[in-house]
């Protein structure tokens, strides 16, 4: 039996995307997007078919029971495909599928204990860090808008709950303070500029906690994590044709969506910049989003729906940042860096688009308005 490295040796890497190839060979394995938290691959095949697929590596100090994701995919996607053989659409959609390994099961356990799966890659389809253009800001609005309507009717109780306490920023903001009352953060300029923007800041963490807790905002399912380079782009007509990452599908507020797409479609330098003074949220792509989102997604959202889009694009934007802060403090044990500062700068640039945000509430509020 071969050793497994740590490291994914390219070999080791082989013999598992070979776990999940039914047919044809593999060309090669290379690491693939920029995700945070698992590690991802792209494997290309030389086979009549498919021609790449994707293989992750889940990482389970965050997602702590991986099989709720494999089980909650299989139920969203058989009921999505269904749906879309019945009424298909105008246009090309498509769903991300689960690969099964060669002895039929959803997932691979390495000798090291690592749990690897594939899904299908969405062919002649690419994603981008930063939003191009206005169509583009449409697109991706039309995408969350369909996502949200193909899973529309599947019970939320029917999709296990992936990862406790996702989005919920009172959660967020008491483990930040327990960070906080156990660290002794060596202070800069940053940090206190961090210090101070939570601590302004901790009464909004719960207006939209509050308002579910008060009935006024339904439990529903939700993508959880899309951001702009999460959506596909059709490279021949770039028009949206996917939505990946669906390991946070589950239930939730659809505000939480709402607010992830603004937040990272609507920062033109996108959120790894080290460029804080360059940060701004935009507003003509902010209309150009939930124009596309509002084209599908009017049918479901209610009057009460809309009164809290605005707390959600701020709400989301705050809660990032102080996620990245609450994960520098900590030590950067939650997203993967780059650098020791990573985190420090990530947060900064989300404070910097919160503060954005702020300042063009009567806008943004307007561009609602003239929506509904
Ligand atoms: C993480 O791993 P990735 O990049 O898909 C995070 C999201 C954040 C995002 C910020 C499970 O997503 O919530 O918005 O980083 N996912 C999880 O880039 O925490
Ligand atoms: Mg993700």
């Amino acid at each position: 039996m071969t050793t497994v490295i740590r490291t994914h040796g390219v070999e080791n890497l082989v013999a598992i995307a070979e776990r999940f190839t039914l047919q044809g060979q593999i060309v090669d394995v290379q690491a693939f997007g920029s995700g945070n938290i698992n590690d991802t691959f792209l494997v290309n095949i030389d086979s009549p078919g498919d021609k790449h697929f994707i293989l992750q590596r889940i990482n389970t100090q965050v997602f702590r029971q991986p099989q709720l994701i494999m089980q909650n995919l299989r139920t969203f996607t058989d009921h999505i495909c269904q749906k879309l053989q019945h009424t298909p659409l105008d246009r090309r959609w498509e769903m991300p599928r689960v690969l099964s390994t060669k002895e039929a099961q959803d997932y691979y356990i390495d000798a090291e204990g690592s749990f690897w799966r594939a899904i299908s890659f969405i062919e002649q389809s690419q994603s981008f860090d930063t939003m191009q253009n206005l169509e583009q800001a449409q697109e991706i609005g039309y995408a969350l808008g369909m996502f949200h309507n193909l899973i529309s009717d599947l019970p939320p109780q029917r999709l296990a709950d992936t990862l406790e306490g996702f989005h919920i920023t009172p959660l967020y903001l008491r483990h930040y303070q327990e960070v906080l009352a156990r660290t002794t953060p060596q202070i800069s300029p940053e940090v206190n500029y961090c210090l101070q923007f939570v601590s302004d800041r901790t009464t909004f963490a719960y207006i939209l906690e509050n308002a579910k807790a008060e009935g006024k905002l339904p439990l529903r399912l939700m993508h959880g994590d899309p951001k702009i380079n999460n959506v596909m782009f059709d490279t021949a007509t770039q028009k949206a044709v996917s939505v990946i990452d669906l390991d946070t599908v589950k239930p939730g507020l659809v505000h939480y969506d709402i607010g992830d797409c603004l937040r990272s479609g609507c920062n033109p330098v996108g959120e790894e910049t080290a460029d804080w003074e360059s940060v701004y949220f935009d507003t003509d792509l902010c209309q150009g989003i939930l124009q596309g989102y509002l084209s599908v997604a009017k049918a479901f959202l209610t009057e009460n729906d809309y009164a809290y889009i605005y707390d959600a694009i701020r709400l989301i934007a705050f809660e990032l940042g102080l996620r990245f802060f609450a994960d520098y403090l900590a030590g950067n044990v939650y997203f993967k860096v780059k650098h020791s500062e990573h985190n420090l700068a990530r947060a900064i640039v989300q404070f910097k688009l919160t503060e954005s945000i702020e300042s063009q509430a009567t806008q943004i509020r307007q561009i609602i308005q003239d929506l509904k």
